[in-house]
């Protein structure tokens, strides 16, 4: 195939001036490690995320998603905090601190889509933010933008994994990058310090048993014997990417996405006395919107269970006539009771 060069560094340059932290082409074909993530669905380690199962196909061939499909643009954008930043009592992960990813990733692709298009007017294209079935691991890995680390994060060198990655599959003969070797050597930080052992092999998550799944995406119960590894964690866990040497010395991100921009960290107090609609003013334009009220007050119950704290026992009495949040109220204000008498 022909590739166009002097394009493909011109669509780089623009997506760095939309906001862009990195940016690498990956061809608009099939992606290696299908057979892997069917493995993975196999093993039942995508819970309940039954989604996930369907157009396996197009997830590792990006081809099928635009007619005349040749390359795919990859973008990431970084979230860190690029210091250690003091946590409250409500641990919220990194990536939902600020304004929504998906919001911020595809308003700046589309800007992108508009100045290749001014470029190049034969440019079509389609943008995507976990979007649709997109390998976007697999495809930002192929694109050289960084390699999949043991604790199965695309780490970005320079940035570390608090990324975020968006794509446009595009019809422009754009020249694919090399990918990259990893740069893990013989770290297993992260698959120690996961709490829960959800980490079950080199890159490899069950979902069953990660914090991020159970806070953000379980709309069930949570397994009792999760509750006591569950710490302080409210919405999603970063216990595998805190730890990771590649953040430690990772540049601070977007202030959009970091929450530096004005977005006030949240407390267990506040989180307790939320009613449905302070969940809905509160969570308006941010991923965090993604759980609903009754699973941020069965999170918040456990992780004030874990805090120990006295003061939190009034709040929790407030929920215990709610019949499904009843066993979290009873676990939760057993621990504080135990851990006052310690
Ligand atoms: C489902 C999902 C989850 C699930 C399952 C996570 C998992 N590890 O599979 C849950 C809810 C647990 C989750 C958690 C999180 N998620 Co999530 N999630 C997704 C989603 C929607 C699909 C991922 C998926 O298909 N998983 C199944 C596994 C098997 O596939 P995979 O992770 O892509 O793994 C493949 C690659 O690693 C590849 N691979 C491995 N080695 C190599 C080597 C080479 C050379 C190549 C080419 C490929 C390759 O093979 C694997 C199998 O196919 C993606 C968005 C998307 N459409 O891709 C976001 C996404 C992966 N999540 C993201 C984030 C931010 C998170 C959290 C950090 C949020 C949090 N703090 O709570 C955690 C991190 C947990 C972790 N350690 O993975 C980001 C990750 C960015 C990054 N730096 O990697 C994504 C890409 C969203 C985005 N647009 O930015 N997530």
């Amino acid at each position: 195939m022909e590739f166009d060069d002097a394009l493909t560094s011109r669509v780089k340059e623009l997506a760095l001036e939309c906001g862009f932290a990195r940016v690498g082409v990956a061809p608009a074909g099939p992606v290696e490690r299908a057979e892997a993530f069917r493995a993975w669905l196999a093993s039942g380690f995508h819970a309940d995320m039954t989604y996930l199962a369907r157009n396996v196909e197009a997830r590792f061939n990006p081809a099928k998603l635009l007619d005349g499909a040749r390359s795919v643009i990859c973008l990431a954008v970084s979230y860190s905090p690029g210091r250690d930043e003091p946590d409250t009592d409500a641990f919220i992960a990194r990536y939902a601190r600020g304004r929504d990813y998906h919001r911020v990733l595809k308003k700046r692709a589309q800007a992108l889509c508009d100045l290749v298009r001014a470029v190049e007017a034969s440019f079509v294209g389609r943008v995507f933010v976990d979007s649709a079935p997109v390998a976007e691991r697999s495809l930002a890995a192929a694109a050289g933008l960084g390699w999949i680390g043991r604790n199965g994060s695309l780490i970005v060198p320079g940035l570390g994994s608090y990324v975020l990655l968006a794509e446009i599959v595009c019809n422009l003969p754009l020249r694919p990058d090399d990918s990259r070797q990893s740069g893990c050597g013989d770290c297993r930080k992260c698959m120690a310090a996961c709490p829960t052992g959800a980490i079950i092999s080199e890159g490899v998550i069950d979902a069953r048993r990660c914090l991020s799944y159970q806070t953000i995406e379980n709309r069930g119960d949570i397994p009792a014997d999760l509750w006591p590894l569950l710490g302080l964690c409210v919405f999603g866990c970063d216990a595998c990417q805190a730890i990771c040497p590649h953040n430690r010395r990772a540049v601070s991100g977007d202030a959009e996405l970091t929450g530096s921009a004005g977005e006030k960290p949240l407390t267990l107090k506040e989180i307790l006395t939320w009613s449905e609609s302070d969940r809905d003013r509160l969570t308006r334009g941010r991923a965090l919107r993604r759980a609903t009220h009754r699973m941020f007050l069965r999170n918040a119950i456990l992780a004030a269970g874990n805090s120990g704290d006295p003061s939190l026992l009034p709040l929790l009495e407030s929920h215990q006539a709610d019949e499904t949040l009843q066993p979290y109220f009873a676990w939760a204000t057993k621990q504080i009771l135990a851990a006052g008498r310690q």
